[in-house]
């Protein structure tokens, strides 16, 4: 197989890379590991920067999210058992989506799969096995894989290592060029999907003694609830019972917490995480393959939408005058925002979540910050305009 943008994984990132390009005339194929189903049903990031819902319009991806999407101006901080509001469209004049990671996926995959065969290549290959890249510092590189039991090479000009934090793109730089910045936190999120109404019309985000809490929606009757639990725990030790009262007493809410069927119980690794270079050759890393954040700033998918952005732009720009300029600063820019996002999810995370139970010290400064930050307008105004997404550069 020949085409001229391979891409590896079928998340966010790749499968908008895909679609950009095809708007641009480029051809790609996606290879990825998972079938269709698994993919689309995958549960995860809900929350949607202004500039990546205006992506996706532009991208002509958006008639449903818009439809189906919550446009939220505000979010609530609560701490000591009160609620203090911030009013994101008043300071920002800009609003932010619930939209659930899985339908952005679907109506990309649609979008894709519309599209049709093109010069004998199927858009998207999923369940894909044993992909791997080679001779991404010539001008022709190669992902060799599995499909159907059948040894295949996609032959192309650049790759995209769209294939998330587990992916295996990431591995191909080598290790005396990549730099890597860690950080693990000694805690993670047990995150719950319920049928049952939310419990406020915005976001809350509650620091408790025994721990954070955090109540999101899907819909007007889907509830999406987290709560900070222990990296290692296990689930069989949370039946419904505890997990409402556990949000109750955090949430600080009476009958305004409904309860409902849980259908989904998850949980997730809190961590920073970022490489450097995103480039080796013709070998490009976006998205979580090259980043990821602890999910309190709700920048992740975000993230990765603006990677795609930069990326999908300097391709663009190869084909249409061979100019290589915006790759060869691929890199750089995404860098520069990434490093904003991983700022304010590292500090969202600090100040809201229990580290060492004993600290009253800690404990103290972090209610003093939420505090200063739902009373000054100044620190309200830093938190609004990060959380509606940072001005993009390109
Ligand atoms: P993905 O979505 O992980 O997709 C990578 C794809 O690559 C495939 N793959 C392979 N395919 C072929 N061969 C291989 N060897 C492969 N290895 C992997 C995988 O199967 C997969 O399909 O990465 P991508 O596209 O970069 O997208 C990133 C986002 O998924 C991620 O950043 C967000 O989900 C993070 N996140 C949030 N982001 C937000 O912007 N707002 C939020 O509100 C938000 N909340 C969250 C989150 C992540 C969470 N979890 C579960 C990690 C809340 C949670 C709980
Ligand atoms: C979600 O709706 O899943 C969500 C929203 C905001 C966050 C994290 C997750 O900060």
């Amino acid at each position: 197989m020949r085409t001229q943008v391979g891409i590896i994984g079928a998340g966010p990132s790749g499968l908008l890379l895909s679609h950009l390009l095809h708007l641009a005339g480029i051809d790609s194929v996606v290879l990825e590991a998972r079938p269709r189903a698994y993919v689309e049903e995958r549960v995860r990031a809900g929350l949607l920067e202004q500039g990546s819902v205006d992506t996706l319009t532009e991208a002509g991806v958006a008639e449903r999210l818009h439809r189906q999407g919550l446009a939220h101006h505000g979010i609530e901080l609560r701490f000591d058992g009160v609620g203090h509001r911030i009013p994101i469209t008043d300071l920002t004049g800009k609003v932010v989506t619930i939209y659930g990671q899985q339908e952005v996926v679907k109506d990309l995959i649609a979008a894709r799969l519309a599209a049709g065969t093109h010069r004998g290549n199927p858009p998207i290959l999923f369940e894909v096995e044993d992909a791997a890249v080679h001779d991404v510092t010539s001008d022709s590189p190669r992902i060799t894989f599995r499909h159907g039991g059948v040894d295949q090479v996609l032959e192309c000009d650049f790759i995209g290592g769209c294939d998330g934090f587990h992916g295996i793109c990431r591995g191909a730089i080598p290790a005396d060029i990549l730099k890597v910045f860690d950080r693990i936190y000694p805690f993670a999120w047990l995150g719950i999907l319920s049928h049952s109404r939310p419990v406020s019309e915005e976001l809350i985000y509650a620091r408790h003694e025994e721990g954070f809490a955090l109540a999101t929606m899907r819909s007007d009757t889907v509830s999406r609830l987290y709560l900070q639990c222990a990296p290692d725990e296990n689930l069989d030790e949370w039946p419904d019972a505890r997990i409402w009262e556990a949000l109750h007493q955090r949430l600080g809410c009476g009958a305004e917490l409904q309860e409902g069927p849980i259908f989904q119980k998850g949980v997730t690794a809190m961590r920073s995480y970022v490489v450097e270079p995103m480039r080796h050759g013709r070998l490009f890393l976006a998205g979580d393959a090259a980043h990821i954040v602890p999910p309190t700033g709700a920048k992740g998918m975000n993230l990765a939408i603006a990677d795609i952005r930069v990326l999908a732009r300097g391709l663009e720009q190869f084909y249409a005058r061979g100019a290589t300029d915006l790759l060869d600063r691929y890199s750089e820019i995404c860098l520069r925002r990434i490093w904003k996002g991983q700022r304010f999810s590292w500090w969202m995370t600090s100040m809201l979540h229990r580290f060492d139970g004993d600290d009253l010290f800690e404990h103290r400064v972090q209610v003093a910050e939420l505090d200063y930050v739902s009373t000054s307008k100044a620190a309200m105004t830093t938190l609004a305009e990060n959380y509606v997404g940072l001005p993009y550069e390109v």
